[in-house]
This record gives structure tokens, C-alpha cells and sequence, in this order.
């Protein structure tokens, strides 16, 4: 079970982050707070206690928290992001997760993105992207070596991170992208596999046996639907037009 999380209010300057999105509507800042804040209430109503950060205005991308460590039970891995302009946003959260875990990090020439790290019980996925590269996930591997975890690394290909195309959704489950449909290395794992359309909603997040997926994907919520756990839909227009998504937004632990 999860009982902390640590989030960060999106600052005035969030739209200068980095997007690969060619949305046709500008991200809306007021809005985006209004989701951010639905965000954070639905995650104390899970039963978590939530540490919101204030903005780093160097760094727009700093509301995507979860690029910045990766925690587990026994230490909090503080990361080296894969984008020259999110390095720095770690800092002020290496402080926050010192008064939790102890500390460990990635170091340069390593480099890792939290969005590509999926803990399913004791075991971790780390995806090969363009933030997370193969020195950054075996500094990561020989930590969680240490701690009794195991490990294997995923090509992202398509995608951001890794959790843009797969989550845990409990009971054995994973959701995926049509790309991870037949994917070897996640054998083991039954698999909802989202359609092409709805592909946005592989990223939803499992919080002690809810589910809070993206709001307006009908046919993946009645995949889900299948394994009898609590949906809570989220509006994350916004978030989506700077390539984020629930998963991004806090830290779990
Ligand atoms: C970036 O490109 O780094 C941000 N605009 C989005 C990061 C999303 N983070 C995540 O999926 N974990």
C-alpha cells in the first residue's frame, strides 16, 4: 500500500516545457490547474499523504515529478534525466525524499527518466528511451541488485517513456500499447491491450487497488472494467499536450 506522494503545482511558464504534441489548442494554464488539483484530491482520497512542492521556474517540466527519483520500499533513487533541460529539476526533490529513504543516484554518463521505470512487486522494468540510457538503467540495476529486486531492461521504441505505453494494473495485468501486445519480455503478465485510438490510456495508475485512468477512452474502461477494481476517471487534456499523463504528476511510495 501507498501512503505518501509527492507532487508539484505546474508553474505559470508550464506550456515552455518540452512537447512533441502539435496540439491545435494551446495548453490552458487555469484548466490545468483545475486538473492538477482533481489530481491531488483524488490521490488523498486513495489514503496517500500528499507533499505539493512549489513551481521551479527554471524548469516548466517540473510539475512531471516522477522523471526525478524512483522510491521503493528501501531507498530513493535520485535520477539524472535524459533532457538537458529537466537536469536540476532533482535536486529539490533529493532533499524532500532524504527525510524518507536514503539516498542513492544515477550519475553522467547515466542517464534515467522515472517515466521509464515500472515497479510490479518486487520486480522493475526499466525502458531504454530517449531519456533513460543503458549506463543509467545498470547504475539502477546494480542498486536494485543490492536491495533483493530484480530487473530487466525494454526498448521504448514508440512513445515517450515506458509507462506512455505500459502500467500495471494489478491482479497479474498489464496495459499496453498494441506494441506491447506480443512483447517477450513481459510474458508472464496477463495483458489488456489498449486500442490504437484510445493508446493515451495505457497510461493509468494503479493507487492501493484503485484505478485512475485518463477520462474519454469508453473502450479500454471496459477492459477494465474486467478486473473488478475501482475506476476514477481524470481529465488530463492538458497535461497530454506536453506528452504527460497521470502516471508523471507524483511520486509514490
Ligand atoms: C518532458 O518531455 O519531459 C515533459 N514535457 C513530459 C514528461 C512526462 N513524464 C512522464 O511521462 N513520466
Amino acid at each position: 500500500m501507498f501512503t505518501q506522494a509527492i507532487a508539484r503545482k505546474p508553474g505559470k511558464n508550464f506550456a515552455n516545457g518540452l512537447t512533441t504534441t502539435d496540439s491545435a489548442e494551446a495548453p490552458r494554464y487555469e484548466v490545468l490547474l483545475e486538473q492538477h488539483e482533481a489530481y491531488l484530491k483524488t490521490l488523498t482520497s486513495c489514503g496517500l499523504q500528499v507533499t505539493v512542492l512549489d513551481p521551479l521556474p527554471d524548469h516548466p517540466d517540473a510539475y512531471f515529478v516522477e522523471d526525478t527519483a524512483v522510491v521503493t520500499s528501501d531507498v530513493a533513487v535520485i535520477t539524472n534525466p535524459g533532457a538537458d533541460a529537466r537536469k536540476g529539476e532533482e535536486e529539490s526533490m533529493a532533499e524532500i525524499l532524504a527525510g524518507f529513504r536514503r539516498i542513492e543516484r544515477i550519475r553522467a554518463p547515466g542517464t534515467v527518466d522515472g517515466g521509464d521505470v515500472l515497479q510490479v512487486g518486487n520486480h522493475f522494468f526499466i525502458g531504454l528511451s530517449q531519456r533513460t540510457n543503458e549506463e543509467g538503467a545498470g547504475q539502477l540495476g546494480l542498486i536494485l541488485d543490492a536491495c533483493g529486486s530484480t530487473w530487466d531492461t525494454v526498448a521504448v521504441g514508440s512513445g515517450l517513456h515506458f509507462k506512455s505505453s505500459v502500467n500495471y494494473v494489478g491482479k497479474n495485468t498489464l496495459l499496453v500499447t498494441s506494441d506491447f501486445a506480443g512483447h517477450k519480455k513481459l510474458d508472464g503478465y496477463d495483458r489488456i491491450v489498449v486500442e490504437t485510438a484510445e493508446a493515451c490510456a495505457a497510461n493509468t495508475l494503479l493507487v492501493n487497488d484503485r484505478l485512475l485512468m485518463p477520462a474519454g477512452f469508453p473502450d479500454t474502461r471496459k477492459k477494465l472494467e474486467a478486473l473488478g477494481l475501482e475506476i476514477i476517471e481524470l481529465k488530463t487534456s492538458e497535461v497530454r499536450k506536453m506528452d504527460g499523463g497521470l502516471t508523471c504528476m507524483s511520486i509514490r511510495f
